[in-house]
């Protein structure tokens, strides 16, 4: 997609603090990160949301949940962590790109996203 911002991400149109990449997924920092650690995976190939997304995209939305331990790990939340994707108008979801938020490290409870 021309004018989508993650896209233009995977592209390197955008600078990004890329942490990880493969076939089917891209990895980054958020821009404007709730934890220590709040990192992006999106699908290289343009998904709007989970609400768009079809059998036939099992496999790559299998490599965004697949990924998230080792990003978590890598990044420094070995203890656990959050996924988070937020979709749509309900689950105010800025970005109309597939999204998970990958959300760790050690902070205060409270409320997030
Ligand atoms: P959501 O509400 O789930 O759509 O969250 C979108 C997230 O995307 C939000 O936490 C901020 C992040 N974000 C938006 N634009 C950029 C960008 O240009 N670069 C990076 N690294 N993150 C961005």
């Amino acid at each position: 997609m021309d004018n989508c911002i993650f896209c233009k991400i995977v592209r390197g149109e955008i600078p990004s603090r890329k942490v990880y990449e493969d076939e089917h997924v891209f990895a980054f920092h958020d821009i404007n990160p709730l934890r220590p650690v709040h990192v992006l995976v999106i699908p290289k190939r343009h998904i709007e949301s989970l609400a768009h997304a079809s059998e036939a995209d099992a496999p790559v939305l299998g490599r965004l949940l697949a990924v998230a331990n080792k990003i978590a790990v890598d990044q420094g939340s070995p203890e656990g962590f959050r996924v988070i994707i937020n979709t749509g108008r309900i689950g105010q979801q800025e970005v109309p790109h597939l999204h998970a938020h990958i959300v760790g490290g050690d902070a205060p409870v409270g409320p997030m996203l």
